[in-house]
């Protein structure tokens, strides 16, 4: 992707207070290295830093929709991976990428780990988190913060014994009481022996920053991996059908993510103008119908909001076509997943 890193925000480095939860959790764990002292500002990248650099891959990882994407895009600062608040939204391994002073960041979102139905759509996405967490540096396990059920479980049973991970408990502010959270994390302890216990809100950039500063630590001393500016390794392409997938989760009824996938039928440059067009393709005659809408309202909401977002994303104009295309059974033909670019 072309994207470069804007400038990096300003925080509020050098008086932030000590949350609540800081002072939390250094009661609760007995090492309050966990909630470091307050951040120092940031610097704009420098292409020639001082000091040893340190570089290092970092697996997003969990069970669907407790937030992997909304931290990664916080976490590198701009969207990089698509959102909803469906189950499914990632379907591959994405790379995101943060350089701060000396330090880069190579961040993985992954899918949600299925474990409703074994279709060939599902059990690829489970490859893709399987292949994620093998050869990182470390791995940022998330569930939602005072949560822990069986679809967690499982997505910890995965992960390697010898890579150090954090626990991420997110979406922390929609648990009002906080009394749970100290037993929760007693409980989280016994679980299993991760490296550090972060409670926090993916949208609450302090709890970002702070998140940044504990991964940093277990990155080794290495050269980058990318230009200090790269903020992804995935293309505009890939890009342009991600974002109309990502506006037909967030514009259709429950039923459309499972069954639906969109697929780039043409992308061409013509000075500043991109012409782009793009297939949805779903398994029924019925989800065809939900997808167009009444008078083609829906399909027409769908193409207007993934063209602006394209055109902010790429400073260009763009022309974008969609279309609507019944494959039937199609998320349980591996044959067909593989040709629609899953794994
Ligand atoms: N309240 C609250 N909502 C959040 C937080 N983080 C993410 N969300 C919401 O949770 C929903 C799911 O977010 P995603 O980032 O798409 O979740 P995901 O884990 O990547 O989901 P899959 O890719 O489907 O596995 C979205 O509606 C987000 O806005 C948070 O810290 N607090
Ligand atoms: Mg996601």
């Amino acid at each position: 992707m072309t994207a470069k890193a804007p400038p990096p925000q300003a925080t509020n480095a050098q008086g932030a207070v000590q949350t609540d939860l800081e002072a939390m959790l250094a009661k609760a764990l007995g090492k309050p290295g966990v909630a470091p002292a307050p951040a120092p500002a940031e610097a704009e990248p420098a292409p020639e830093p001082q000091g040893a650099k340190r570089c290092g891959l970092i697996a997003i990882v969990g069970k669907p929709n407790v937030g992997k994407s909304t931290l990664l895009n916080a976490l590198v600062g701009q969207k990089v991976s698509i959102t909803s608040r469906k189950a499914q939204t990632t379907r591959h391994r994405i790379t995101g990428i943060r350089t701060l002073n000396t330090t880069q960041f190579v961040f993985v979102d992954t899918p949600g780990f299925q474990t409703r139905h074994s279709t060939a759509l599902n059990r690829s996405l489970n490859r893709t988190v399987t292949g994620a967490v093998s050869d990182v540096d470390l791995i940022v396990f998330v569930v939602e913060a005072t949560h822990f059920g069986l679809p967690d479980a499982q997505v910890l049973a995965l992960l390697p014994a010898n890579t150090p991970v954090i626990l991420v408990g997110n979406k922390l502010d929609k648990v009002h009481r906080r009394n749970d959270v100290l037993p929760w994390l007693g409980q989280m302890q016994e679980r299993h022996p991760f490296a550090e216990f972060v409670p926090m809100t993916a949208k609450r950039p302090q709890d970002v920053q702070r998140l940044l500063q504990v991964c940093e630590r277990f990155l080794p001393e290495q050269d980058w991996f990318y230009p200090a500016d790269d903020l992804t390794d995935r293309s505009m392409k890939f890009m342009a059908t991600e974002i109309v997938r990502e506006k037909l989760f967030r514009l259709t009824g429950d039923e459309l993510p499972y069954t639906s996938t969109v697929v780039l039928d043409q992308f061409e440059q013509e000075g500043n103008l991109h012409r782009i067009a793009a297939t949805i393709v779903v398994e029924r005659e019925t989800h065809k119908g939900m997808v167009i809408g009444e008078g083609g309202e829906k399909l027409k909401r769908i193409g207007m909001e993934a063209r602006q977002e394209l055109e902010k994303l790429m400073d260009a104009k763009v022309f974008l076509q969609l279309w609507v295309k019944v494959r039937s059974g199609w998320s349980d033909d591996e044959t067909r997943v593989r040709s629609f670019g899953y794994e």
